[in-house]
């Protein structure tokens, strides 16, 4: 057993080293190479091993800015470069809903770029930590624990690795997914969130910089404050291959606060079913596991897969989004996927804001779109459909998306020739999947390093 965590321990940190390595290669801006490798090289010398990661997503290429190409959904330039989108059937989701800023999702990750020009506008704010106290100061910089929760000017979030309020990220990981799920719609910039309406809580539980932190015990004080703060959603993605009592109790009791838990089902290219990923396989009925397609629909065969354990299936192979210091960026990955299904959670929820968690789990699962390569990959045998994940729910609008009458038919109309009625029609027909310039960089990229991890052997 010691020698498999040791062998497991070094693996990781392999993986991690050869992102970081991507990561420094592909970013300029606020990351120095050297000083950047030297701190992984350190923490491999350290042997600091640890048992929750946020995945070894891959940086494929990095665009400083984005094409501007035609939409006539929003102005967001970079829409129809955005694969994953398309094959969610976004475009007709979001003409809907897009969300709301009342539904709060804590995305426990390595931080966040709280000023990205996409993102700054989803972030949560603590009501307990803003305005101004009694003495005319401001609460969120006042260093006064002003709603008494146990954390002192948590205004966005906290960081459980440096113990403070200080959300900047490191990797560029959690700014990433936190782009997929909510970057802002119709602001001239960027990308388009699956729900460009959210609330965004920031918990960091890891930071590349900072050596010797327990990234398992970080994640459950995280999922703690999650459910004490009033988040709805947890994202996470990441974790881990050892079992651990204090985080399924921590799962659990998010599940008893009727709280969504959505997680990576992990890039081990194994049998979840087999070979166990936490917390994303923990039995618990909050827990949505999600692995990741390619955009021909196939799981990647980095991304773990399981008939029993693994719920369903979204897009996570070269996913374009935010990256610090307002940049974009390509990564790959179930870590990528699985923001996909919270921003799904989040649009089902401000459809229907008396939905339980149950109801949004079973909306999301059985609405997907079924394909034979996922029956023996997946639960559901489907891959994530934002479009059908709503209309499911109203009246006279079957699962299949087709309308059954024609009173919905004229109102989805209506609703269409305002936002536009989808990509199909939104953008230029002769129009890749991603811009030109962005495919001869994808196409360039060597995204398959993730073969570095060896499989536990079975217990
Ligand atoms: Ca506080
Ligand atoms: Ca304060
Ligand atoms: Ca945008």
């Amino acid at each position: 057993m010691q020698s498999l965590k040791l062998t497991f321990g070094i693996a990781v940190f392999f993986s991690l080293f050869l992102g970081g390595l991507a990561l420094i290669y592909s970013v300029d801006g606020q990351w120095e190479a050297g000083e950047f490798s030297s701190v992984l090289k350190s923490n491999l010398n350290k042997k600091n091993l640890t048992n929750r990661n946020f995945e070894p997503s891959v940086v494929t290429s990095k665009v400083n800015e984005v094409e501007n190409e035609p939409s006539a959904l929003f102005n967001d330039p970079a829409i129809s470069q955005a694969w994953g989108l398309k094959k969610s059937d976004a475009a007709r989701a979001w003409s809907i809903t897009k969300g709301s800023r009342d539904i709060v999702v804590a995305i426990i990750d390595t931080g966040i770029d709280v000023k990205h020009e996409d993102l700054k506008n989803n972030i949560w704010t603590n009501p307990g930590e803003t305005g101004k106290d009694k003495n005319g100061r401001d609460k969120a910089t006042n260093r006064i624990d002003d709603d008494d929760n146990g954390f002192v000017d948590d205004v966005n979030g906290w960081n459980f690795v440096s113990n403070n309020n200080k959300l900047d990220d490191n990797h560029g990981h959690g700014t990433h997914v936190a782009g997929i799920l909510g970057a802002e719609a119709g602001n001239g910039k960027g990308i388009i969130g699956i729900a460009p309406e959210v609330s965004l809580m920031i918990l960091k539980y890891y930071d590349p910089l900072v050596n010797n932190s327990d990234n398992l015990k970080n994640t459950i004080k995280a999922i703690h404050y999650a459910i004490k703060m009033g988040a709805v959603i947890i994202n996470y993605s990441g974790g881990g291959t050892e079992y651990s009592q204090d985080e399924f109790e921590a799962v659990q009791a998010a599940e008893k606060k009727g709280i969504l838990f959505v997680a990576a089902a992990g890039n081990e290219r194994s049998n979840s079913d087999q070979f166990h990923y936490y917390p994303a396989d923990y039995k618990l009925s909050n827990i949505i596991s999600v692995t990741a397609l390619d955009p021909s629909l196939e799981v990647l065969a980095s991304s773990n897969y399981g008939i029993e354990t693994v719920d369903l299936a979204a897009p996570g192979q070269n996913i374009l989004s935010t990256l610090p210091a307002s940049t974009y960026g390509f990564l790959t990955g179930t870590s990528q996927a699985t923001p996909f299904v919270s921003g799904a959670a989040v649009l089902i929820m401000a459809k229907k804001p008396g939905f339980k968690y149950t109801d949004v789990k079973k909306h999301i699962l059985s609405t997907g779109d079924a394909f034979t390569n996922l029956a023996s990959k997946t639960r559901s045998s489907r891959k994530l459909n934002l479009y059908k994940c709503l209309t499911v729910l109203d009246e006279g609008v079957a699962a299949s998306g087709i309308m059954t009458n024609s009173a919905s038919e004229q109102k989805f109309n209506s609703v269409n020739t305002h936002y536009g009625a989808g990509f199909d029609k939104a953008a230029p027909s002769n129009l890749a999947p991603f811009g030109k310039n962005l495919m001869e960089a994808v196409k360039k990229s060597k995204p398959e390093k993730l073969g570095t991890k060896t499989k536990p052997d079975p217990l």
